[in-house]
């Protein structure tokens, strides 16, 4: 950590779960399926700091259905309401550092335990007046981000896609592939636009370990990287990958946590490692992995779950951290949104970056009026 909090901290009062329906700008196709609306479970923690009442908000990374991962949303909500939360009262929590043992003896449900993490760390750190990016370590004010291009129907959508980012100021492309939609893809828009600007490619898993020969074509043409080609449980199939195909792997959806991240890197499973805090159990998780990385000198890069305005401000503050020299995964609001439910969006900067909020905690606040516009149930749950 580098910002001391203050030791007596904040007392959590009530909980409240809170489910949105928000509509994506563009629906976004992956090897694993089409996502249309975000049915995001929020987090929204009332408390009482040294000044008075204080709140914090979370968001929660898993989809309506389990096919990234395990989690989905209905689930989440189940197991905060269920297991979470009655462990977080009955422990006392009143420090975003002392969520993850509070919740510990609940296995795995690491999406729902971040969103939790995120709450209270947000409320204890406004409560404190410091911004999650100081508390995190952070030593830029704003980072690089890339887009994220999903499966699209043709050859020429996909050009006309990624003409209108490149042409918005994103210096990186990552395209989503899938055994069939990888290589003409790739060539296809390394013959448009050239070999300057970074493209990288995201499998979500939907490769065999028998499918070498379609991944090493890859290799002409230039990749940052290619993520997660494997299922999520197969680690060793990436050691024989890494030496076979000269384009760098990243997992993704392997590295549930800080133990399978330090597995990962000493087989030799992955070059790079994408840090999603929703995946891994929080933003503090994710800077333990960023700073293990760092020492072993495995560059990291922040992924992305199509976040709202909430989980995106916490997100630009950890991808500020020094390890994380690739591109993220954190595109401006509009990519996602028609409106966010933030009141200050994060937007792309002439350079290829979006800012890193200063203000206290997350450093944006929630649009109430619109947020309620866009609330499907909400449920109070007091200590
Ligand atoms: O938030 O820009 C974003 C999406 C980035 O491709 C993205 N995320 O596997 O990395 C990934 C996917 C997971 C979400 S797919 C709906
Ligand atoms: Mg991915």
């Amino acid at each position: 950590m580098t910002s001391t909090l203050p030791a007596t901290g904040i007392t959590i009062d009530a909980v409240e779960l809170r489910r949105i329906e928000l509509p994506l700008a563009t629906p976004f196709q992956t090897s694993f399926g089409t996502w249309s609306v975000r049915d995001v479970l929020l987090v929204r923690a009332l408390a009482t700091g040294p000044d008075g009442p204080i709140e914090g908000w979370g968001e929660c990374v898993a989809g309506t259905q389990p096919l990234y991962s395990s989690e989905y949303t209905e689930g989440c909500e189940d197991v905060t309401r269920d297991h979470l939360l009655p462990r977080l009262f009955a422990a006392g929590v009143g420090h975003g550092a002392d969520v993850a043992d509070a919740l510990a003896e609940v296995q795995g449900h690491r999406m729902a335990k971040a969103a939790i993490e995120m709450a209270v760390l947000d409320a204890e750190l406004r409560a404190a007046e410091v911004s999650f990016a100081t508390h995190l370590g952070a030593t830029v004010d704003r980072v690089p981000v890339g887009v994220s291009i999903g499966i699209l129907p043709t050859l020429a959508d996909l050009v006309a896609t990624a003409d209108r980012h490149l042409q918005e100021g994103y210096a990186r492309i990552k395209i989503k592939i899938k055994p069939g939609w990888d290589v003409e893809p790739c060539r296809a828009l390394r013959a448009t636009f050239g070999d300057e600007f970074g493209l990288q490619v995201d499998a979500n898993a939907a490769y065999s370990p028998d499918d070498i020969a379609p991944l090493a074509a890859l290799d002409e043409f230039g990749l940052l990287l290619i993520e997660q080609p494997y299922p999520e449980e197969l680690l060793v199939d990436n050691v024989d990958l890494v030496a076979a195909i000269d384009t760098p792997v990243c997992l993704d959806e392997s590295i549930v946590g800080e133990a399978v991240a330090r597995d990962a890197i000493r087989l030799g499973a992955t070059s790079i490692v994408n840090i999603k805090p929703g995946r891994v159990g929080g933003h503090l998780a994710g800077k333990a992995i960023h700073d293990h990385c760092v020492d072993a000198g495995i560059p990291v890069w922040h992924g992305g779950m199509l976040e709202t305005g909430i989980g995106r401000a916490a997100n630009l503050a950890l991808a500020a951290l020094p390890g994380f020299t690739l591109p993220g995964d954190i595109s401006a609001a509009d990519r996602y949104w028609h409106r966010d439910i933030v009141t200050r969006p994060a937007v792309l900067e002439s350079d290829g970056t979006v800012r890193v909020p200063t203000g206290p905690g997350i450093g944006v606040d929630v649009d109430l009026d619109f947020l309620n516009s866009v609330t499907t149930s909400v449920a109070l749950h007091e200590n």
